[in-house]
């Protein structure tokens, strides 16, 4: 179980090719943006195989990993660096329990989706993961640091 933490962290969130597909990236991305977390980094991008295969390496022995490659690389993801305190445990709680039936409501799985195999949305699940995973989705130049003007409650 995640602890929210004090520290600035960096979380990254994936809207997988079934959001996209049913047309619920504005809603995901919502939830995050009136949560208070900054916005660092978002593009729409087809996923090779290979870089899904690498982002999932950990799974690569389970018996749903061919089915999980080939739904994130069905379509379009929304691929965001999200910065925040605490930021990682935040936004698993935000997203929900993995299998959409066992989320609550009010989560983005819980209101949104029905099945694990289509769970709309991914969330790193430590801070080391989430710089991880943004260095593996985001080249460079595709992040952006910058300073919220007047908005002290977002940090
Ligand atoms: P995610 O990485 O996507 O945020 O999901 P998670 O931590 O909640 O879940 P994890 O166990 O890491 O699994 C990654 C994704 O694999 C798919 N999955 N399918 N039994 C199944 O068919 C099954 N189990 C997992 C889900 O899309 C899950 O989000």
């Amino acid at each position: 179980h995640l602890v929210a933490s004090m520290e600035v962290e960096e979380s990254y969130i994936m809207i997988k090719p079934d959001g996209v597909q049913r047309g619920l990236v504005g809603e995901i991305i919502s939830r995050f943006e009136k949560k208070g977390f900054k916005l660092k980094g978002l593009k729409l991008f087809e996923c090779p195989k290979e870089l899904a295969e690498e982002h999932y390496k950990d799974l690569s022995s389970k018996p749903f990993f061919p089915k999980l490659i080939s739904y994130i690389t069905s379509g379009p993801v929304v691929c965001m660096a999200w910065e925040g305190v605490g930021v990682v445990a935040s936004a698993r709680k935000l997203i929900g329990a993995t299998n959409p039936l066992q989320a609550e409501p009010g989560t983005i799985r819980g209101d949104l989706a029905i099945q694990t195999g289509r769970n709309v949305v991914h969330g790193s699940d430590s801070p080391e993961n989430g710089k991880r995973e943004i260095a593996l989705w985001f080249k460079e130049g595709e992040l952006t640091d910058w300073t919220p003007v007047q908005t002290p409650w977002l940090i």
